[in-house]
């Protein structure tokens, strides 16, 4: 399909469609951008001046299997926080990919999961809890309970869908392309823009770039990418980013891979394709946390199909795990919330399933029909 704003000059393009609903963007003159104008908003960001106002001890939160964006997002708000004079602590629920162990300063980060008891002191002595990149305290898992009964007051910064009333100032953005992204508006809102150091750049560029599929997604406005340039420009290479990031692979799982591929189910009158993994298939494969994530990517590549699944069979938490991906209108956030206690954004969500890996499919394909007006019309 041919795409207008694609075509149409960039400082024209500055004045319609999504950058100027999402905030207006300011051209200053010829020879410079600012990225925007505070897409954080006015109240939002006195909330946070007042709560920032003197030294504060502070403790961040990203969700349960932290990603690239959390990770990022974390690790980069807690320099900028520190460089304010602020006692920054980044806390996990749990232990995040090995993809992202080399992030600058990572092995700072806490872990709930392993640290139990320093964890909950940490929280219970903090001023302020920084949640990023999730909209409600459950996506924490067993860390919630220590969240809910600390004292400290809550912040949150997330781009996912119908985010939770827990905050006293909630910084919200379904448009926005990562969490990491809103960390650098974050940081401009509060004029403070230029504490952005090479180690917060590498972090937030790793999370927009992990979080937008390198950019590939329609989450990516032009202020994204104005954002991105902001952040090469403070020394985040984006070559050596992605290679670190994604020339991983282990050799077992490119043979996963072959084998995701090899079960792919393509339902063409339904515009739909999915994969499924079983339990043995992962065990075959001397399988990692982490090794099926993108597979379900390949599902949604293929030409025609605009809804995608991944079944994973865990049988140690007896469910199917469970990935969607679509293009255009097609929201899995809905459909994963209808059907698999999950969510997310309208065209990428998870949820799970407790029923078997065969009945989850059979009821995955009787369900589709009723969506295939929707199906056939998301494009
Ligand atoms: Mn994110």
């Amino acid at each position: 399909m041919f795409n207008y704003e694609n075509q149409i000059n960039p400082f024209t393009s500055l004045f319609r469609g999504r950058a100027m609903n999402r905030a207006p963007t300011i051209f200053l003159g010829l020879m410079g951008f600012v990225v925007s104008s505070r897409p954080m908003n006015k109240e939002t960001t006195q909330i946070v001046e007042k709560l920032l106002a003197s030294p504060q001890k502070i403790v961040i939160v990203g969700h349960k299997n932290p990603d690239g964006d959390a990770v990022g997002s974390c690790l980069g708000l807690s320099f900028f926080l520190k460089s304010l004079g602020h006692n920054a602590t980044v806390i996990m629920p749990n232990d995040f990919p090995d993809f992202l162990k080399w992030m600058p300063r990572c092995e700072e980060i806490g872990i709930y999961e392993k640290e139990v008891q320093k964890s909950t002191e940490i929280v219970n002595a903090s001023d302020i809890i920084f949640t990023l990149d999730f909209n409600s305290l459950d996506r924490v898992g067993d860390f919630e309970g220590v969240l809910k009964a600390a004292s400290a007051k809550f912040v949150m910064i997330d781009h996912h869908q119908q985010p939770a009333d827990y905050a006293v100032a909630t910084y919200s953005d379904v448009k926005m392309s990562s969490t990491s992204e809103m960390v650098y508006h974050f940081m401009d809102a509060l004029g403070e823009a230029d504490k952005l150091s090479k180690e917060i750049a590498i972090n937030l560029y790793t999370g927009i770039m992990t979080d937008t599929g390198s950019f590939r997604f329609s989450s990516s406005s032009p202020t994204t990418h104005r954002v991105a340039a902001k952040l090469i420009e403070a020394g985040a290479e984006s070559a050596i980013i992605n290679q670190k990031v994604y020339d991983t692979n282990s050799p077992e799982r490119m043979k996963l891979l072959g084998v995701a591929l090899n079960n792919l189910v393509i339902l063409p009158e339904m515009h739909t394709a999915y994969i499924t993994m079983t339990q043995k298939e992962l065990d075959d494969h001397n399988f990692k946390k982490g090794d099926t994530e993108g597979f379900v990517n390949y599902a949604l590549s293929v030409k025609g199909v605009v809804f995608a699944a991944i079944f994973i069979e865990n049988k140690q938490e007896s469910i199917v795990k469970i990935s969607l991906r679509s293009k255009g209108d097609f929201s899995v956030n809905d459909f994963a919330r209808n059907h698999y206690s999950g969510g997310g954004h309208i065209n990428a969500a998870g949820g799970k399933s407790s029923q078997d890996l065969n009945n989850t499919i059979n009821e995955f394909i009787s369900i589709l029909p009723r969506y295939k007006n929707e199906l056939t019309d998301a494009l």
